[in-house]
């Protein structure tokens, strides 16, 4: 990247050096978000500026390529293993830090892909702590592991907050809105966490819905162009009640976060995992006077990743995976912010 709202280049550069406690990583695959176009675009300017030249791409799985000299042989890592790259590095001395939510650092937390360079290139440089092995079935499809560590994470975590809230189990109903690479597994989450609550997905395009439901919403409501009156009709007729227990929004728009809140029940609680609009608008007084609740949820920690990694390992999670090539990189990026995407592409170097 030379510079914002310019395309993508591929260059030669140079393989990076790495620190006593870093491992070299050989990329393997790198899945392709909408927030790497955002960064492109300039939407994270303020909060992750970035030293341009500069290479994005946060979702990444590879090889151990190389060891540094201090990482401690309890890591467990050896060449030639395969990893994932959690991509929050905090700095592990503030609070958020000591409670493993590295992702959530205060202090002089980096994101790999917005700061420190990403995968969208052969070789990166990784401090050890943040490579999780991965050994179980998953290690021969490098493509299914990258998009674990964020479309597969986020959502993951988000879900995680509507049950801690109380809010999933039997005879609750949970409404996923944007069905792009976070919602088509966040639906799956929705099935394996919710405890017999009743799955909805909310989307604006008739083939992302499908995804959707092979994916195990029992139902999907296509919302484009539709007043909320008009979406709480159809949850009536497809669930019996006109409104939802929890909502996780993985699409960010103004339009999807006042829908969901438009569509909560009494004690209803919408978590917030998209990121595409700057501000949302909600109105005040159901909000007040019914007891919602608004959660942000931000990406996932190193335990998050984990258990993704655990529940991809044992065959339980569906994946929506193009590979794509570095190539094409530009095209991609184009369409993701188009929101033409279905499902995750992933660049697969060869
Ligand atoms: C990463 C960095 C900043 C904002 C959003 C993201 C997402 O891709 C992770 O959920
Ligand atoms: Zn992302």
């Amino acid at each position: 990247m030379h510079g914002y709202r310019e395309p993508l280049r591929i260059e030669e550069v140079p393989v990076p050096g790495i620190e006593p406690d870093e491992i070299l990583v050989k990329v393997t695959a790198a899945g392709m978000c909408r927030s790497d176009y955002q960064l492109v675009d300039g939407y994270f300017k303020q909060v992750f500026p970035v030293e341009l030249p500069y290479i994005p791409g946060h979702e990444i799985a590879g090889q151990v390529a190389d060891i540094g000299s201090a990482v401690p042989r309890t890591a467990g890592l050896s060449e030639g293993d395969v990893v994932v790259v959690n991509p929050s590095w905090g700095d592990g001395t503030c609070r958020q830090c000591h409670e493993g939510n590295e992702q959530l650092c205060s202090g002089e937390g980096r994101w790999v892909g917005f700061g420190p360079p990403g995968g969208f290139a052969e070789y990166m440089a990784v401090e050890y702590r943040h490579a999780i092995p991965v050994r179980g079935n998953g290690a021969s499809a490098p493509e299914l592991l990258a998009p674990l560590t964020d479309a597969g994470l986020t959502p993951y975590r988000g879900l995680k907050k509507l049950r801690a809230a109380g809010k999933l189990g039997p005879g609750r109903t949970v409404a996923v809105t944007g069905i792009g690479g976070l919602g088509s597994y966040a639906v799956q989450y929705a099935r394996l966490l919710g405890g017999g609550a009743t799955v909805v997905a909310l989307g604006r395009t008739d083939s992302k819905l499908a995804v959707a439901v092979e994916n195990g919403a029992d139902h999907a409501i296509n919302t484009r162009e539709t007043s909320a009156e008009a979406v709480q009709d159809e949850l009536e007729r497809v669930t019996g009640r006109r409104t939802v227990d929890a909502v996780l929004d993985c699409a960010g728009a103004e339009a999807s976060v006042a829908l969901g809140f438009d569509l909560l029940g009494p004690e209803g609680v919408l978590a917030s995992v998209g990121l595409m609009s700057d501000r949302v608008e909600h109105r005040l007084f159901p909000f007040v006077g019914t007891e919602l609740s608004y959660l942000g949820s931000f990406w996932g920690n190193h335990n998050d990743l984990v258990e993704v990694l655990a529940l991809a390992d044992a065959g339980r999670i569906k994946h929506n995976v193009t590979r794509v090539k570095l190539e094409d990189v530009n095209e991609n990026l184009e369409a993701l912010g188009k929101g033409e995407v279905v499902g995750r592409q992933v660049i697969v170097f060869g």
